[in-house]
């Protein structure tokens, strides 16, 4: 008898090939409901795609479930306490999407600072009829100063990739990593310095209780006009009301956003026609050979649990 399994998606046929590989059947579960209850009553896993919110009440509704499967890092969708509670094990997938993520990092960076979606429309445009010096002029980031809040394994991997830029490094963490930080050229700062100092301020922590909003108004008016954030994070750790009033303004120069809050942002929020902004549909992991390896990892925590074997990435 198959493993039955729950999702919150579509699951692309790639995916669910995968999946059913390993001998589960997977079932679609409706965030906003109804769900079969017959189909819950069967749920061994649950493999949970994107950020539908999992808590208690929603556990509950499965009474044999045996493992929560998250495909991606980031589980502040999932109430860890209520998994615990109930000897639910979740899993997620450290080390499979800080690669991609980084290199995200710093094309976000790129484009903000060099103009290159602006840059892009002007070239398709009827405005474009001959070269002009004198357009466009961006920040430039060789040489330039590289603020990283979050120094967990994403951000060390920005810092290695902004090192080929000649950029300079400091860094702000909950805790200090002199070694790491040593080896990687990156001197520690408190978050005020970080923000006072920095051309660029990329926002690399984890969403949790205590850095939600962590970047509001104060921290904002901090930063140099001339300088550049950018947030592959979650959108939960920037206020979205304190940003549009400095762009609006122009206190910083740009913002480059792959995570919002709410995320999609609604069509006619500010931010969105404002042209200091660059915005992704968080596409931090969204490469093929990432998402394989991130499905792949989610898979086996799946099976792990399933099983009763200690899951390959637990979290914490
Ligand atoms: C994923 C992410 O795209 O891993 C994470 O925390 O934000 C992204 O890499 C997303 O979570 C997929 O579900």
């Amino acid at each position: 008898m198959p493993y039955q399994i729950m999702t919150n998606a579509e699951l692309a046929p790639w995916i669910m090939e995968m999946v059913e590989a390993v001998d589960c059947q997977i079932h679609r579960w409706h965030e906003d409901g109804p769900n079969d209850a017959a189909l819950l009553e069967s749920a061994d896993g649950f493999f949970v795609y994107g950020h539908p919110i999992i808590d208690g009440a929603i556990m509950d509704t499965m009474p044999n479930l045996r493992i929560i499967s998250n495909q991606g890092v980031g589980i502040d969708h999932i109430n860890l306490e209520d998994a615990k509670a109930r000897g639910i094990p979740v899993g997620n997938t450290p080390g499979f999407v800080d690669g991609a993520t980084a290199d995200m990092t710093i094309a976000l960076l790129l484009a903000a600072a060099r103009n290159i979606v602006r840059g892009d429309h002007f070239a398709r445009g009827p405005d474009f009829s001959h070269y002009d010096a004198n357009i466009l002029h961006g920040q430039q980031v060789y040489g330039a100063t590289l603020g990283i809040i979050g120094m967990g394994r994403v951000g060390q991997q920005v810092a290695r990739r902004a090192k080929g830029f000649d950029m300079n490094l400091l860094y702000h963490n909950r805790t200090e990593i002199p070694e790491i930080a040593s080896e990687l050229g990156a001197i520690y700062a408190t978050l005020n310095d970080l923000l006072e100092q920095s051309d660029f301020v990329a926002l690399n922590m984890p969403m949790k209780p205590d850095t939600r909003h962590m970047i509001g108004s104060k921290e904002l008016a901090m930063m140099k006009p001339t300088a550049i954030l950018i947030n592959v994070a979650r959108g939960g750790v920037l206020d979205h009301d304190a940003l549009t009033e400095v762009l609006r303004n122009r206190g910083i120069w740009a913002a480059a956003l792959d995570v919002t809050e709410p995320e999609p942002l609604p069509r006619d929020h500010p931010l969105l026609s404002m042209d200091n902004v660059v915005i992704a549909p968080h596409l931090g992991s969204a490469t093929r050979k990432t998402r394989t390896g991130m499905i792949q990892r989610t898979i086996d925590n799946l099976i792990a649990g399933l099983t009763g074997q200690p899951l390959l990435s637990p979290v914490a």
